[in-house]
């Protein structure tokens, strides 16, 4: 597409358009950042790119575990203010901490292609060689996810789980420095993107412990009226990964999910298939329910109006709005089906649980 809409000649026929890209404080953050500002470098030469990054109360809030805090927006909000001031233009984020309902005047403009999407058993160096299986009874791991603890305490009963807090970097600091923790679980996408991948000793899979909505995927977040930003960020979708995480968070909203309930998926696309698997867990992993539903995602090369549509919070002009239906309609569907069995019932007890601890 051409950027003469959004630029501003100087006289000598430079486009010089500044676009503000807004990111959080922290190393993982600015990676993101700038790994999409790399991208958008080498499609759009002549755009000028400037970062400027702000603190989040979750980057405030730093001994607190995440899931108590019981801010749905935790990492977004003071960007979204920025947003919707003019300040920057556009806010890289990881998609599993965006809400599936964002504030009115945002959407998703741009979801990237995943990376992992599994989480990762980092150990303490003194246990290298071992897994969660051989890890002696009674140990240690770190993780503030009511998800990857739910899990892994019906899967490995011999393991503690303890919270634990802060950025990548405090969190393996933490591991390696002091004896409080065996091992911890992070997801495999982060360690990667902060060149930690040899630290990971185990990757964990859909049998173990299956992922967060969302997980592993970047998101762009933009003001949904600035068309010359949407369209500009558009071209960055990468529309197998649009359609799993639309039917992925579709099924997170249905449950009324927010990022601190004890809520799992897991989807692949094959043949113009998309399958997802979704599950709830009580906090002990005891009580649980889990279904897999599967939908045709194929366009038949349909060419259809661009409507201005959002599913989820994503605008994805680019990829089939009928492949988007399909792939909301399948994370409402199998979110009803888990309803009808219950789903409602262990979540609410799960959620006051954890309220209480
Ligand atoms: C959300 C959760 C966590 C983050 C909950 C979950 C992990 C919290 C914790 C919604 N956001 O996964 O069940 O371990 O205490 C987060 C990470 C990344 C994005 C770090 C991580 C990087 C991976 C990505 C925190 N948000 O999960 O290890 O981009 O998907």
């Amino acid at each position: 597409m051409s950027l003469a809409s959004v630029a501003n000649e100087d006289g000598n026929g430079t486009v010089n358009r500044v676009i503000r890209m807004g990111t959080r404080k922290s190393q993982l953050a600015r990676i993101q950042t700038d790994y999409v500002a790399e991208k958008l470098k080498t499609l759009y030469p002549d755009v000028l790119l400037e970062i400027v990054a702000m603190s989040t109360i979750g980057d405030k809030i730093l001994d607190t575990a995440l899931s108590k805090i019981g801010e749905k927006s935790l990492f977004t909000k003071e960007l979204e203010n920025a947003l919707e001031r003019n300040e920057v233009d556009l806010v890289v984020h990881s998609l599993k901490d965006l809400p599936t309902t964002l504030p009115n005047g945002f959407t998703i403009g741009a979801v990237l292609q995943r990376e992992s999407p599994h989480d990762a058993v980092v150990l303490h160096p003194k246990n290298s060689g071992l897994t969660l299986d051989t890890l002696p009874d009674g140990s240690v791991i770190g993780t503030s996810s009511l998800r990857r603890a739910a899990q892994l305490k019906k899967k490995f009963p011999h393991l503690e789980f303890k919270d634990i807090r802060g950025n990548l970097n405090t969190r393996l600091k933490k591991l390696d420095e002091k004896e409080d923790y065996a091992a911890i679980i992070l997801a495999a996408a982060g360690l990667k993107r902060m060149g930690w991948e040899a630290r990971v000793s185990q990757v964990l899979g859909p049998e173990d412990c299956m992922y967060a909505v969302g997980q592993g995927a970047l998101a762009v977040e933009v003001r949904a009226r600035d068309c010359d930003i949407l369209g500009m960020v558009s071209t960055l979708h990468h529309s197998e990964t649009v359609l799993r995480c639309i039917a992925e968070r579709a099924f997170l909203r249905r449950l009324e999910g927010g990022c601190s309930v004890p809520v799992a998926v897991n989807t692949e696309v094959k043949d113009s298939v998309l399958s997802l698997t979704g599950a709830v867990y009580s906090l002990d992993g005891a009580d649980s329910l889990k279904e897999a539903m599967e939908t045709s995602v194929d366009s038949g090369n349909k060419v259809e109006e661009s409507a201005d549509i959002q599913h989820v919070g994503v605008t994805a002009h680019n990829v089939p709005q009928c492949a988007q239906v399909a792939a909301e309609k399948l994370g409402v569907d199998l979110a009803d089906l888990l309803l009808s069995k219950g789903a409602m019932e262990i979540l609410t007890t799960a959620r006051k649980l954890n309220d209480a601890r």
